[in-house]
């Protein structure tokens, strides 16, 4: 059973045979109430004390491999996800949502390594007038091209898009995230069968902790899924904002392309335009942000990935041994290169780790990332052969990219270990 709250989860989420819905959730215990119940699986971390290593540890010291399994699945069978949980009322985070101590010593502002230099800051590209001269072009290309060298993420403002089209997506996906658990959970499911679902952590039975988050998924491309299978509350707006964001992924490729000087089409002739997936995620408010984050550091598997976020931020990228902010810019897009890309430029794009902290503020935060894949997942993939020379031999071995994705999809969310296992 689900801890912190002993008699909340027992009495009414997880156990019960009749739909869940959050209005039962009123009167959540505190946690010292908890003291009537068995305590060895209950957080003693207080609100607002940072916790030492040596608590953590401590505490979780008793928090057995078979306990917590049984929680993750008693968790995702409730489908209620952590936007459940809060509701719920709960203070202080189920035990299988804490990370070890190696992560959340990393959450500190630098995490104890050196400090991002301040010239350090992602870079925000106007893409106004990259169709109209050679001159305009050329510069947006070097500027594309630096920050996928140094960063592997930047974003653009003045991309085409109506302002009034991002806020709608935004608030179409909030509007699905915040139904009554009850609608909501009918699209609870890890399988993509039906080209949409609806879960709490992608990762949940890979992952050595679970993270503050839940995500509505869908396949976008070759096709979306049938109408009818898609939430009415973000159906119109998904349909728009997939036709936008596919438009924007091919002068993006375009750009990308020129930056490492292949053929300007060369991403598109590997259908990397035709295979799109969303994961739409939803970072309510978080009692304990000290003790978990919102997605654990990762890169992205794609060639590029281009990510609408609100205003509430939270989104970190490795520099170094620091963490730089995404700072949320009205109006901007967030782009960053994914690992395929980097190894199909033989190293010289970055797909750089990146992050979500768990959200302390009470508004909640809300991203839209749209993945792009190849369709042809059968053909070899490799370094390009234009960007391997005897000084720079490929650095990566050929592979297909159903090997690579099976290997995706089966380990947890994690760093660099997808280029790695690549690496020559
Ligand atoms: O929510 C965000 O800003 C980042 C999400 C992300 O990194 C991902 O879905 O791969
Ligand atoms: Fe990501």
């Amino acid at each position: 059973m689900l801890t912190t709250n002993k008699g909340l989860f027992t009495t009414c989420t997880l156990n019960c045979s009749r739909p869940i819905t959050t209005t039962t959730h009123t009167t959540p215990r505190s946690p010292s109430s908890s003291s009537s119940s068995p305590s060895r699986r209950t957080l003693t971390f207080r609100r607002n004390k940072k916790p030492t290593t040596a608590t953590v540890r401590a505490t979780m010291k008793n928090y057995q491999e078979q306990d917590r399994l049984k929680d993750v699945k008693e968790f995702d069978d409730s489908k209620i996800g952590v936007k459940g949980l809060i509701d719920s009322g709960i203070t202080t985070i189920p035990p299988f949502f804490v990370h070890p101590p190696e992560t959340l010593s990393d959450l500190k502002p630098n995490g104890g390594g050196t400090r991002p230099e301040s010239d350090d800051i992602i870079p925000t590209i106007d893409l106004a007038g990259v169709r109209d001269s050679a001159d305009r072009r050329k510069s947006i290309v070097e500027q594309v091209s630096g920050a996928c060298r140094k960063f592997g993420f930047f974003q653009v403002v003045n991309h085409g898009i109506p302002l009034g089209v991002l806020d709608n997506t935004v608030a179409a996906i909030k509007g699905f995230h915040e139904l009554p658990v009850e609608v909501k959970s009918r699209w609870y499911r890890r399988e993509m069968g039906t080209g949409v679902s609806f879960l709490s952590n992608v990762d949940l039975f890979q992952s050595k902790a679970a993270s503050w988050r839940d995500t509505l998924q869908m396949t976008l491309g070759p096709k979306m899924p049938e109408m009818d299978q898609i939430p009415e509350v973000c159906r119109d707006a998904l349909v728009d904002w997939n036709q936008h964001s596919k438009e924007l992924g091919e002068v993006l490729m375009e750009l990308l392309c020129e930056g490492l000087g292949v053929n300007p089409g060369k991403l598109k002739e590997l259908t990397f335009l035709d295979a799109r997936t969303m994961a739409a995620h939803y970072y309510p408010y978080c009692p304990q942000p000290d003790l978990t984050v919102g997605i654990k550091s990762h890169t992205d598997p794609g060639v590029l990935t281009v990510l609408l976020q609100n205003q509430v931020g939270g989104l970190q990228v490795k520099c170094g041994d620091g963490w730089v902010d995404v700072k949320p810019v009205p109006g901007a897009i967030v782009i960053n290169i994914g690992d395929i890309l980097q190894i199909l430029s033989n190293d010289e794009y970055v797909s750089n780790e990146h992050r979500v902290l768990a959200n302390g503020s009470q508004e909640a935060r809300v991203s839209i990332a749209i993945f792009f894949n190849p369709l042809k997942r059968d053909s070899s993939f490799g370094p390009f052969p234009e960007l391997v020379s005897p000084e720079k031999p490929a650095r990566y071995r050929q592979f297909e990219y159903t090997d690579y994705i099976k290997r995706f999809f089966t380990k947890e969310l994690d760093g660099k270990s997808l280029t790695n296992f690549y690496r020559v």
